[in-house]
């Protein structure tokens, strides 16, 4: 295998050039698709070399270039691999013209510009504008872009660009033309284009100084009037960050795009967004409650990226949590105040939990700004987005929100129109709020998941509370991180005595709060304050106080799954769990009714690998059955109740359907309820009730699970995000087999191309980690031979699927090494650079 080139933080230098304006002409044709650029560029007076690199892929062929009047011959341009190196430019502002040629409709990897179903769209960050036309393809220089697109108005009647529409006419022999104008400058990964036979719907977001920005959501004719909700969504977006942080909209018109082959989930170009589909269209046939949410957020991240990395964007590519950690939070945000806060979080550190803490504990692990990377498309990662939006919600905890929100507006008006750092952002929260901020960073450069180590103790002047940090490895150059702390104290009558937050900047600390009470319990760790691994040993009477008697969700719904994931790992024969768990249940059988998509999340029990990271018993197959013999020991003993239950909501809200739902999951372990199973299945009314019911009779191997999944195939087989739900959904089964692997892959509605339907196989099994766990040595070596069969057609999207090979930890020891061996047997074919570094790092 050659070697893979690491480019290092370290290494930043200022261009020699800027660019400060770019125009564009496409002539439009799915093989042979003309570009013609034009670069006026100006001379870096803080640099002293005089080189131009523009940067280009295998992917374009040029065919000519000029610097000012004069022609370059091709042959005498120097190129370092792809990129063309102009040296020695002795004017300090000049005109490169270039023309260039590609293939959209050969353009498998999604990067640059593509064709997917007929629609030419585009898809550049971090790097794909390198793969459109030649161009110093880096964060750090913003550009004024006009861009005209000229294409068949039969097939193409739609021309879509950044910006404003200038002109737009019809040429001779079926063509047309537009020209596009942003006035906002902007760096290369945001700049898009798309052109096709598109349909659209739009609306009007008034904004605060009464000026109306026109919102249009274009998609295919046929799934136009699955939009609605995504463009209720995006008002509601321009809404929020006006309340919430005072961010109005710059530009008057606002543009979203669904297309069904995206690499990611969606595209923050600078008035044109470009949506994954999957994350556009809804309506409650084809979308749970979950899609809905997921859908409003996201519309919501890519809208707030308008200020948080497009107006400040970020220096280079290492910076990228400033603009991806900071935006997650800011979606996260909007979703906790038009939803429920609680809940949210509960769900953001699960999703954390599930994610973000193995990767940071398995052999990608690196900083939210890494220090080097081979590709910098492998860095879009949880630790990234995720942890990063853990770090930045650690400045609200510690400065308030008023605090957070001075902060913001100073960062936002200092570095506005710039290519900033992660070190930016720190200076401008501090000096906002006149608080030094000194330690901080380490958050920035230090990988993995702290440990905080949490001792209470009864003393004469009350409970004193000392607490240790423990970062990973140990004794290597780490300095400790600034965590804050949320705690409660419940005392003798089950109230909230003492709350408070307490910020630990050191190794260890210590705090005494002066309290006489006996039997209090210590709630640490409120609204998940810090993402770190909490330890401290609950006892079962402090758990049990903290899930009744707790003000703050996430720590009620913490405190049960602690102690279900005690009662679920422990040896004990289910009957003699009885008292354990089913006594407390009962007391929840009718609080449930007050907030039914609380307690839906209550009685989902832990998932096994959840209960393998935080007890001691380590065999995977074992947690998965005893956490399966509770529930339908628990469903045996209470069925009148849960039926009760599960009836009672059957006509309601998002809410009910929660809470019935999770209460399905129970019943659907009696095999007497696969009747109720299938009814749910036949007479459901939206996505979310039939989605449930067919997941509990998969995921119980009932009888009629087959039956259910042919007729769910037949309904729904023209909504390809419904059609990934199927497949992602067999491929979760405990119960899959390699055989029934073969049967998806080789299924006619299998599309090796479409990133969607690639992931709901080889990503679904990815995460299956209870299949993973009872039969590795067939699923890893299948799955690894299809990821390089992708790799093949998308790069970006196989070295994705191939993290599961890097969190091996779960795993039998012996596993572990047998499955290494088979990735470095493999690490001799022909891989791509993105898949070669995810592997050669994972052994
Ligand atoms: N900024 C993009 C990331 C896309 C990366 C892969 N092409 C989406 C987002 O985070 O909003
Ligand atoms: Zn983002």
């Amino acid at each position: 295998m050659p070697a893979l080139k690491e480019i290092f933080r370290k290494d930043y230098q200022a261009p020699d050039f800027w660019v400060t304006d770019v125009s564009l002409k496409f002539i439009l044709n799915p093989n042979a698709t003309l570009v013609t650029t034009e670069l006026k560029l100006s001379k870096n007076s803080e640099t002293t070399s005089r080189t131009l690199v523009l940067n280009g892929t295998e992917h374009s062929q040029l065919l000519s270039l000029r610097i000012n009047d004069t022609a370059v011959a091709l042959d005498d341009i120097q190129y370092l691999e792809h990129d063309i190196h102009l040296k020695d430019l002795q004017d300090d502002e000049l005109t490169v013209t270039l023309s260039n040629q590609l293939d959209p409709a050969n353009n498998s990897a999604l990067e640059g510009l593509y064709l997917s179903n007929n629609i030419f769209c585009s898809d550049c960050e971090p790097e794909g504008f390198r793969n459109i036309t030649y161009y110093p393809d880096r964060p750090d220089i913003m550009a004024r872009y006009t861009v005209t697109i000229i294409a068949d108005k039969a097939t193409c009647p739609v021309l879509l660009s950044n910006g404003n529409l200038v002109e737009a006419k019809d040429l001779d022999n079926g063509l047309h033309q537009a020209i596009w104008h942003d006035p906002f400058p902007k760096p290369s990964y945001l700049f898009a284009l798309v052109a096709g036979d598109l349909g659209y719907i739009e609306d009007k977001h008034i904004r605060p100084d009464d000026s109306p920005v026109q919102l249009r959501i274009y998609a295919a004719h046929n799934e136009v009037d699955q939009c609605h909700y995504a463009l209720g969504a995006l008002k509601r977006a321009m809404k929020w960050d006006e309340d919430r942080f005072n961010l109005v909209c710059d530009v008057d018109q606002y543009n979203i795009v669904a297309i069904h082959d995206f690499n990611g989930g969606a595209m923050e170009n600078k008035g044109l967004n470009i949506f994954n589909a999957k994350y556009v269209l809804a309506n409650s046939e084809i979308a749970t409650d979950t899609d809905f949410e997921t859908i409003e957020s996201i519309i919501g991240h890519e809208y707030f990226h308008n200020w948080t990395g497009n107006r400040v964007t970020c220096r280079d590519w290492f910076q990228l949590s400033l603009k991806e950690g900071l935006t997650v939070f800011r979606d996260q945000e909007f979703t906790s105040d038009l939803r429920h806060r609680g809940l949210k979080r509960i769900d953001d550190v699960k999703m954390l939990r599930n994610y973000q803490f193995p990767e940071d504990a398995g052999r990608l692990k690196h900083p939210i700004r890494p220090d080097s990377y081979v590709e910098m498309r492998n860095f879009y990662t949880t630790t990234v987005y995720e942890k990063g939006a853990e770090v930045v919600r650690l400045y609200q905890t510690i400065l308030g929100e008023e605090g957070f929100k001075k902060g913001l507006t100073h960062y936002l008006t200092k570095f506005d129109g710039t290519a900033a750092t992660c070190d930016d952002f720190l200076t401008a929260m501090a000096e906002a709020n006149n608080q030094n901020m000194d330690g901080f960073e380490h958050w920035y450069s230090q990988a993995g998941t702290p440990r905080v180590q949490v001792i209470k103790e009864m003393t004469d002047e009350g409970v004193k509370i000392t607490f240790k940090q423990f970062l990973s490895p140990e004794g290597s150059n780490l300095q400790p991180q600034w965590i804050p702390i949320r705690f409660s104290l419940i005392g003798n009558t089950d109230q909230i005595i003492y709350e408070d937050t307490f910020i630990l900047k050191t190794w260890v600390d210590t705090i005494t709060i002066p309290c006489k009470e006996k039997d209090i319990a210590l709630s640490l760790l409120r609204d998940f304050s810090a993402p770190v691994i909490l330890d401290y040993p609950y006892t079962e009477e402090e758990l049990m106080k903290i899930a009744f008697f707790e003000t703050d969700y996430f720590s009620r719904w913490e405190a049960a799954q602690r102690y279900l994931s005690a009662l679920i790992a422990s040896d004990k024969p289910v009957e003699d769990k009885k008292a354990k768990f089913i006594a407390p249940l009962e007391d929840f059988f009718e609080a449930c009714r007050l907030e039914p998509s609380f307690y839906a999340l209550f009685f989902t029990l832990p998932d096994p690998i959840s209960i393998q990271s935080t007890t001691a018993e380590k065999d995977l197959a074992k947690i998965w059955q005893q956490r399966f013999d509770l529930m339908q020991y628990s469903a045996k003993i209470y069925e009148k109740d849960w039926l009760e239950i599960y009836q009672s909501h059957m006509i309601g809200n998002a809410s009910a359907r929660d809470l019935k739902n999770s209460v399905l999951n129970y019943l659907a372990t009696l095999p007497n309820h696969e009747i109720t199973v299938t009814k749910q299945y036949e007479s459901a009314t939206n996505m979310t009730d039939r989605m449930a019911a067919l997941r509990a009779s998969v995921l119980n191997n009932h009888s009629t699970a087959k039956i259910l999944l042919t007729n769910f195939l037949e309904k729904y087989q023209s909504y390809p995000s419904v059609v990934d739900k199927w497949f992602a959904l067999q491929v979760s089964s405990p119960y899959i087999t390699i055989k029934m692997l073969n049967h998806l892959r080789h299924h006619k509605e299998f599309n090796s191309h479409n990133p969607n339907r690639v992931r709901s196989l080889l990503g679904a099994l990815g995460q299956n980690k209870v299949a993973l766990y009872q039969q590795p040595l067939q699923f890893y070596p299948w799955l690894l031979d299809n990821i390089m069969m992708i790799d093949k057609i998308n790069p970006q999207v196989a070295a994705r699927l191939a993290t599961p090979f890097s969190q091996l930890d779960f795993l039998k020891k012996s596993d572990q090494d047998a499955i290494r061996n088979i990735v470095k047997a493999q690490l001799s074919s022909q891989l791509s650079n993105n898949l070669a570094e995810q592997l050669s790092k994972s052994l």
